[in-house]
């Protein structure tokens, strides 16, 4: 960050587009878990907008291969709303979800702001998950298994084009890290769309370290760099409390690396944190892990470096 901006902490206290109940606490658990004090404790001056208001979550079964697509709809309106607002106020947005549906809302705003601005974008999306679903291929229609998708212009019209016409992102401005679960037909669609993967595959073959050399490649002072971080992209065993825990993932000490190199760019101008399920955490852990790599990610080194 230049001259650090003021952080505006958002609240989307919804689970409206996942497959269990509870990421609706997740923005109060980050809070009990003292991300405002970690932030400010890094320098930093913070804004808690409160939380944003919207539907409540229905529970049924899919309809035309969409859970809760109007409800859906209503709440990546509103964040779309209150994270362009901050980009606005050139203010750094976090968004505390909730699911990872709300990630087209927030990207939305994101990518318009930097339309609007001339600026580039890159997005790193830190996930267990590609989030490339689609209502043909989705097992579940469960809608926070398709924001990659739907951001990138495949998806229902309401959501692709928030923010303007569709695609509201290039494939190609984004990096995926961390991936490790990807249905069959998913991953077709991936690689169709042609994004850039970095796999656990690639992290257990060549290290985090190249994985985020790589995936930073080619970002300048001239580049927006949005971070949508995915709670369930850290391993089960220092993250339990998400709901969709797949094995294999980071450790503590490659989730740092990770957040540490983003930080050293200097050049993070937006955040998603979701899919933290209090619901299914142990005395707030995985909220105080999360909190531990947020502030890892705005510049607190674990080394003994200048
Ligand atoms: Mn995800």
């Amino acid at each position: 960050m230049s001259a650090s901006p003021v952080i505006h902490l958002i609240g989307a206290p919804t689970d409206i587009g996942a497959a269990d109940r509870g990421a609706s606490m997740g923005p109060e658990a980050l809070r009990v878990a003292g991300i405002d004090r970690a932030l400010r404790a890094q320098g930093l001056t913070v804004l808690d907008t409160g939380n944003l208001i919207g539907p409540h979550n229905p529970w049924q079964p899919p309809a035309c291969g969409y859970r809760h697509l109007p409800e859906v709809i209503a709440w990546n309106t509103a964040v779309h709303q209150a994270v362009g607002d901050a980009l606005r106020a050139q203010a750094l947005p976090i968004l505390l979800g909730g699911d990872h549906c709300l990630a087209i809302g927030s990207l939305s705003a994101v990518a318009q702001h930097c339309r609007a601005q001339g600026r580039k974008l890159r997005v790193l999306w830190l996930d267990a998950h590609a989030d490339f679903n689609t209502h043909t291929v989705t097992p579940t229609g469960n809608l926070h298994g398709m924001p990659v998708a739907c951001l990138c212009g495949k998806g229902p019209q309401a959501l692709t084009t928030l923010g303007g016409p569709a695609p509201q992102l290039q494939p190609s401005c984004i990096r995926q890290i961390g991936i490790r679960s990807v249905d069959a037909e998913e991953k077709r669609l991936v690689h169709q769309a042609g994004l850039d993967v970095f796999d656990m595959r690639y992290i257990d073959e060549y290290g985090m370290r190249d994985a985020m050399r790589r995936a930073l490649e080619g970002v300048d002072a001239d580049t927006h760099l949005h971070v949508s971080f995915d709670v369930d992209f850290l391993d089960p065993d220092i993250a339990p409390g998400v709901g969709t825990t797949v094995p294999g993932g980071p450790t503590y000490r490659e989730a740092q690396l990770c957040m540490e190199m983003i930080a050293d760019t200097g050049l993070l101008a937006s955040l998603d944190v979701v899919e933290l399920n209090p619901a299914f955490d142990e005395r707030n852990r995985t909220a105080e892990v999360a909190v531990d790599l947020i502030e890892s990610l705005f510049g607190k080194s674990t080394l003994m470096r200048r």
